[in-house]
């Protein structure tokens, strides 16, 4: 369940981060900064979602007058998606990348990756999940279980390595 697959002690806690399309070309500097800021980086994969991929990822946000430009915007070119670890992961990610308006955020102290990176309200440089509920499905989303990936294997193929 969520409480075993992203809170691994009373503390500590993985998370789904995101360097979304905007940021792509600062990935260095990124990465720097999650390091400086005490996580550890336990899985992460550069790929670009498919608008089906994006409408599966936001779907909580279906329906919300954003939601075509979001998809728009999430397939547009390349991502870097990665667990992180640490503790009280989820809170501390939240507010290492900033409020969601990269505006707002460079009103905000500390300096924030939104304030650093983003552009805009939309075009915001990274992501981060909000809840343990949202990081284990956010974290399998991008990081399949070996046994969802037989499972998803075995409904696509009948042969005897599958089934
Ligand atoms: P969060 O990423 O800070 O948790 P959410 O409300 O979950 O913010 O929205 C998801 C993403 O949708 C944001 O990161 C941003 O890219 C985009 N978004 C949110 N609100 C707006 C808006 O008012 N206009 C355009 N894009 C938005």
């Amino acid at each position: 369940d969520d409480f075993t697959r992203c809170r691994l002690s009373q503390q500590k806690e993985r998370t789904l981060g995101i360097i979304k399309p905007d940021a792509c070309g600062k990935v260095g500097q990124i990465l720097d900064a999650i390091f400086q800021s005490g996580f550890k980086i336990t899985k992460l994969k550069m790929c670009q979602l498919t608008r089906n991929e994006a409408f599966e990822f936001y779907q909580e946000h279906q329906g919300k007058t954003f939601f075509d430009g979001l998809i728009s915007f999430m397939t547009s070119g390349p991502i870097v998606a990665f667990e992180l670890m640490g503790v009280d992961a989820i809170n501390k990610w939240r507010e290492v990348i900033g409020p969601t308006d990269s505006c707002e955020a460079r009103k905000g102290a500390p300096v924030s990756l939104r304030a650093r990176f983003g552009k805009d309200n939309q075009q915001n440089a990274c992501h981060g999940s909000d809840s343990l509920a949202s990081a284990a499905r956010e974290i399998e989303f991008f990081f399949p279980s070996v046994a969802a990936v037989r499972q998803n294997t075995a409904k696509l193929c009948e042969c005897t390595c599958c089934v």
